[in-house]
Formats: C-alpha cells, structure tokens, sequence
C-alpha cells in the first residue's frame, strides 16, 4: 500500500503554526459534514429553496443555511476563532474575544447547481484577529495580502480541498470511507497559459465594450496564438476557477451595465475572491479587478463586490490590457 499523507500530518510537516493548523482542521472537518449533507440532500429533503432572501438579495437554499450552520457551528467550537462572517450573514458574529483568528467564508458557493446535480464549493478566508478585538466592521475589513491561509472546497464527483497558508497551494482528495483528506499534490503549479475561459457569455450585453472586446479576442481564431478559446462555466465558482487552476486559462465575472446596484460584478472581495486569489497566485497565477491586483484591495464592507479576473497570468494580464484600455 502506498503511503499517505493526511491534512493534519501535512501541516504539521509543513511547520504551520499550531492555532492555524487547528483552524484548517475545522475547515476542513466542516467540509466533510457539508460533503455528506450534499449526498443525502435529496433523500432528505434539504434541495429547493427556504422561501428566505438573502443580504445579497439572493434566494436562500435549504443547503445554503445547512451549511453556513455547520461552519458557523464548526468554528464556534474550535476555540481559536474570535468573529466569523459569512455570505448567508448580514453581520459578523462574535464568538471568542482575545481569539487569534478571523474567519470568512462562502459556505455553499453555486448553490443553485444543488438541485441539478452539479458541483458546489465551500471557501475560506482566514485572517488574523485584532489583538483588541477592535470595532466588528473595521476588524474583518482587511486586504487579502494581510491573510493568514486560504482554502476551498470542491464537492465534485470527488470532494476535493485546496487550501494555501502562503507557502504554496496544495491539493487534497476526501477519502470517503476514512473521511480524511489526503495530499494529492502539493506545490500546484498553474500553467502560464491556458485554453479555456469561463463566463456567463449570456450576459454579454450588459458588459462593458472592454470585456466584449476580450471575449471577440479569445474567440477569434489564430493557430500559432492557440485561439479560439474554449468556454467552460458550470455556474460555481470555485469548481470553474478549480478548472482554471488544473487546466490553465482564465475565469471573469466583470464588472456589467446591467444593475447599477451591482456595477462592480456579482462576487463578493472578503470571502470569494481574495481567498480564491491567495491560492490561485500561491500556485503562480494572477488575480485581477482588471485594474487592480485582488490582494490589494481595501475592503469597506463586509458583503462588498468586486470584478473578479483570475487564472493563468498570460490570460490576466491580457484581461487587464483590454480592461485598462491598452489593447
Ligand atoms: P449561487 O450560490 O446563487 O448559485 O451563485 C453562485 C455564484 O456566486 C458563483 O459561484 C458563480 O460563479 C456565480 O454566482 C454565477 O453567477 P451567474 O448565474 O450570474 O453566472
């Protein structure tokens, strides 16, 4: 039997600190009750949508609330968690004063693939706490370079968790009989380019002529250039960008005419995006408003939202050209 290397015996090898590892730990324990949730949904009545509405304006699914209980559940035992914010909660929740840790996640991310069958994600940010505890907004509202690990979860065919502490990103695949994740490969490399891009191209026309001018860029054919692009867009996220990070290439969810309440995109900075960003640039590659690196955006809010560029850094950087006006 080939020797195998468990989440726990990989940071532990890896030197992380021990108050970090036990955070990852409760991430990732959480990630298998949600897995299993995920698999007896249907058997147990947890699809379809509660009714609610969300801080997002967003229908609530049954599975969105099971699993944001779960974390909030997860972290609120694990002792070194001082708040946690979610997308399913309009505030920040308190749990231990004086606790190292911040924790801010996307606890069902896709949701609405659940009923169909598809994949979803889990994704989370963690972030040091004010030794203070300090004002709850102006806690949390720190810039992706400030976190300490990231990490997601991909409940696919297989249940995989990616996870970066900013020494590179590393991939585990769920054991579903001993529930334990196990290191499937470590150092993640992106490739620097890629063929694939994902989007919701039915919103086209609500996109700015810059991310049109992209897309007729990426379709149009040049041998030696590798393009036309192939699309690729499952309507989650993390199970696109998890694509984008195996395969190479680029997923955009822009900034679109189409609401002016949501004129900065659908994704969310604190809990999507600079986590997905962390890892994705710890395996090499970029993440971008297009404008600007994701890592290095101030947040003001919690539930703020932002143009969302990230992959492969030959595709970024192109995106950023066509987005800052350069091409
Ligand atoms: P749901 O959790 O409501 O399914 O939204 C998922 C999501 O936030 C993200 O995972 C997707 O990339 C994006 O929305 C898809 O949004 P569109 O339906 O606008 O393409």
């Amino acid at each position: 039997m080939t020797s195998r290397t468990d989440l726990s015996g990989f940071l532990k090898g890896a030197s992380v600190q021990v108050d970090l590892t036990r955070v990852l730990l409760t991430a990732a324990r959480g990630g298998v009750r949600i897995s299993r949730e995920l698999r007896r949904a249907g058997l147990s009545g947890e699809t379809g949508a509660t009714g609610d509405i969300n801080v997002q304006g967003e229908a609530v699914k049954k599975m969105d609330v099971i699993a944001n209980q779960i974390l909030v559940e997860a972290f609120s035992m694990a002792g070194d968690v001082a708040w946690v914010a979610s997308e399913e909660m309009e505030e920040p929740l308190a749990l231990r004063s004086g606790a190292p840790y911040s924790v801010l996640f996307d606890p069902l991310d896709g949701s609405s693939s659940v009923d169909t069958g598809g994949s979803v994600g889990s994704i989370v940010s963690i972030q040091r706490a004010p030794h203070a505890g300090g004002d709850r907004r102006e806690a949390l509202l720190q810039r992706g370079s400030a976190q300490s690990a990231a990490c997601y979860i991909n409940y696919g065919p297989a249940t995989t968790l990616v996870l970066t502490t900013g020494s590179g990103a590393h991939l585990f695949c769920l054991d579903p009989e001993s529930e334990d994740f196990i290191l499937s490969a470590q150092g993640l490399r992106i490739p620097e380019k890629g063929k694939l891009y994902a989007t919701n191209e039915g919103q086209r026309t609500y996109y700015h002529l810059s991310t049109r001018r992209l897309l007729d860029f990426l379709q149009t054919p040049d041998r030696v250039d590798g393009r036309p692009y192939s699309t690729r867009y499952s309507g989650c996220l993390v199970t696109d960008v998890h694509r984008i990070l195996l395969e190479g290439g680029i997923y955009l969810y822009p900034a679109d005419t189409r609401d002016p309440k949501k004129a900065h995109g659908k994704l969310r900075l604190l809990y999507e995006c600079a986590p997905l960003a962390m890892v994705v640039e710890q395996a090499g590659g970029k993440a971008s408003t297009g404008l600007a690196p994701i890592l290095e955006v101030q947040p003001t809010e919690i539930h703020q939202r932002v143009p969302l560029y990230i992959g492969s850094p030959r595709e970024v950087s192109l995106a950023e050209e066509f987005e800052m006006g350069k091409r």
